[in-house]
């Protein structure tokens, strides 16, 4: 139980929640993207990267998961429980597609953080029933960077979302520093980014700025 409400707690306390891209961000490294963003305050991370072999992901994953700690920020990674597992995580995230959350779970064991990708109201509330800690909500507003089947939900369904859901959720994409404080005004919750940083001239800026943003519309708030 005490573990279960301190992953509630770092859940409902990330600031920004950024996702890898590297073919965006090139010609840096991840240890250039990991090193920009955590400096830009963001304190959560989730390594999203389908191309890389699962071996070379173990070992960029093994290289960063220190730096984590040192900056108090959760380390994600996409899709996969064994790779959570095998280099300690603190999390996984999972699409509707990818392991079931119960195996999942049994797999990263009861201190891992699960986040489930959810895009319709229905999957939200069959997530609930499930054993994650987040849920992903989008996409929010049209994107480019993740093809797939399902329409923006827009605003509105941020708004449902902040009634109904009773987990972190975290909307996700098509987010920019043009509409996050919409989001957030609706949401009243943390927003997840890609391209918003990834494309970003400067990482570090890009995520300060963003951070900046929140934290304003959120004292305008409150
Ligand atoms: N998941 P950007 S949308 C990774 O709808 C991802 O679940 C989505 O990228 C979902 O911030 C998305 O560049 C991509 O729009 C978000």
């Amino acid at each position: 139980m005490g573990i279960v409400k301190d992953k509630s707690k770092i859940c409902r306390n990330w600031n920004l929640y950024v996702i890898t891209d590297l073919s965006m961000a090139l010609p840096r490294t991840y240890s250039q993207i990991i090193h920009e963003v955590l400096l830009g305050g963001a304190n959560v991370i989730q390594l999203r990267d389908k191309t890389t072999p699962f071996e070379k992901l173990i070992d960029i994953s093994r290289k960063f998961r220190p730096l984590f700690d040192e900056f108090g920020a959760t380390f994600i990674v996409n899709d996969n429980p064994y790779l959570a597992k095998e280099v300690n995580a603190d999390g996984v995230h999972l699409g509707q597609e990818d392991t079931p959350v119960d195996i999942a779970r049994e797999i990263v064991g009861d201190e891992c953080i699960i986040g489930l990708s959810t895009h319709s109201r229905t999957q939200v509330l069959k997530a609930m029933l499930q054993d994650v800690d987040y849920i992903g909500l989008g996409p929010i507003y049209p994107t480019a960077t993740k093809s797939q089947p399902y329409k923006p939900l827009g605003l509105e369904m941020v708004a449902w979302g902040a009634r109904e859901v009773r987990i972190p959720f975290i909307p996700i994409g098509g987010i920019t520093s043009q509409n996050i404080c919409d989001v957030i005004r609706v949401g009243k919750t943390t927003p997840a980014v890609v391209s918003a940083v990834m494309k970003a001239p400067n990482l570090m800026e890009a995520t300060r700025n963003l951070i900046g943003i929140i934290s304003e519309t959120r004292r305008e708030m409150s």
